[in-house]
């Protein structure tokens, strides 16, 4: 930090103030985590400087026999974690490996599916000011009532209306997804299927989530939500590839040419090579039984603060959770998701406000709140502090507006904090 400290002191505190925010703070949005210092470290390095167009060994640039070993070693290591046999490691992050999908399986107006945001799913799996619903012509499934996935009706909607591409995979879907049925309702029209994974990739890995592979055509993910890597993704798929420079037909052993066409020429330019080596360092992680023991300890704590918030009178969206999320519906404590948001900010509980299924409030102030455990989790927090936190929550959420209340529960969560420190790799000093 020295560097940055002396020639950018602005940024070096925004940087000391970021790091004694996740430091001194629960993190709870389930989309967010903390990676190793040996990521950081890949993230960090000269291979930001170096431009690599193409793929390795068929490169418009000279110079790239580091990086190519590089991406060669994130592409090997993505593929055995997964068992697939193609995978592209080059995705700037999951809205642009959505989008190349889209690019490589579909023509701009065919009618696509995915889950609508407001019920769980993501801006590109469909959202009509998302590009996914502006060059497609997209139709939005939901959840029931009860905030399941309600398999039925979306085989009668895909009966229907004969999509050629469903996106499944969501943002805020506290439950497991059933890939064989996904499947079958696919097969009965022949649409693509496509398992967006982000959020649950890491469950995948240890066995917490059943994996999509097998039965999706195409499986995309980020890699740093609960995979613990830097900010990018993936998309994993089977088949051989051919040159992928070349133009392939639309068919199933074509998938991965099509996948890597639509990359580049298709959508992006130079990969960001710093981004691949921190990516690959974390596959290695993410290959380790440590992780394992990891996510079946994200998936417990999950359970464990589900437990005490029902116990608290909380209501939670499908009355529980399978993964690493919890949904809740905030009606019954008499506040909205942006102000539960903002209280439980100020007593150093990091959340994200979230609609949650037949919502009949905004987007911008819903009625819910979304929280996770996978960054709680990597700092070593188990069941006895998911109890703890619970507790905090019911105060921070009854405390509202109460500064010296919420500045209370703080101190607390800063006493607690200071037992699970970050990596020290993640300190600058
Ligand atoms: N922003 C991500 C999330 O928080 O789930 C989805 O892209």
């Amino acid at each position: 930090m020295k560097n940055l400290l002396q020639q950018d002191p602005d940024i070096a505190q925004a940087l000391e103030n970021e790091i004694r925010r996740q430091t001194e703070g629960l993190e709870m949005i389930p989309s967010e985590n903390h990676t190793s210092p040996a990521v950081l470290e890949a993230l960090g390095s000269r291979f930001t400087d170096k431009y690599s167009e193409g793929y390795p060994g068929i490169r418009y640039y000279g110079g790239c026999e580091n990086v190519d070993m590089v991406e060669n070693l994130a592409r090997e290591r993505a593929k055995a974690l997964f068992g697939v046999t193609h995978a592209n490691v080059q995705p700037y992050s999951g809205s642009p490996a959505n989008h190349a999908v889209y690019f490589a399986l579909v023509n701009p107006g065919d009618k696509v599916m995915g889950m609508h945001l407001y019920y769980g799913g993501h801006m590109t799996h469909g959202l009509k000011v998302n590009f996914s619903g502006t060059y497609y012509n997209s139709i939005q499934y939901q959840t029931g009532k009860d905030g399941f996935l309600n398999y039925d009706e979306m085989a009668e909607m895909v009966k229907k209306e004969q999509p050629k591409l469903i996106f499944t995979g969501a943002t805020a879907y506290p439950r497991i997804f059933d890939w064989q049925r996904l499947r079958e309702i696919a097969d009965t029209c022949g649409a693509w299927l496509v398992a967006d994974i982000s959020h649950i990739a890491g469950l995948v890995v240890s066995g917490d989530h059943p994996s999509p592979v097998g039965f999706a055509d195409v499986v995309t993910t980020t890699t740093h939500k609960t995979l613990r890597g830097p900010r990018g993704a993936l998309i994993l798929c089977n088949g051989n590839p051919s040159n992928p420079l070349k133009k392939a037909e639309r068919i199933k052993e074509n998938i991965p040419t099509l996948i890597d066409r639509a990359i580049i020429p298709g959508l992006q330019g130079g990969p960001h090579n710093h981004q691949t080596a921190a990516i690959a360092v974390a596959l290695k992680e993410a290959a380790t039984p440590e992780f394992k023991e990891y996510g079946h300890q994200i998936v417990r704590n999950a359970k464990t603060l589900a437990a005490e918030l029902l116990n608290k009178d909380f209501n939670l969206v499908t009355g529980g959770t399978d993964n690493h999320l919890l949904l809740i519906d905030l009606t019954n404590k008499n506040l909205s998701g942006k102000e539960a948001e903002k209280a439980l900010s100020l007593a150093g509980i990091t959340v994200n406000k979230n609609t949650v299924p037949f919502d009949p409030r905004s987007p911008f102030d819903p009625s819910g709140i979304r929280l996770g455990t996978p960054a709680l989790t990597t700092r070593g927090m188990k069941e006895e502090e998911m109890k703890i936190i619970a507790g905090w929550i019911d105060e921070a959420v009854m405390a509202k507006d109460d500064d010296m209340k919420l500045a209370d529960i703080r101190r607390r969560v800063k006493e607690l904090t200071d037992q699970f420190p970050l990596y020290s790799g993640l300190s600058y000093k």
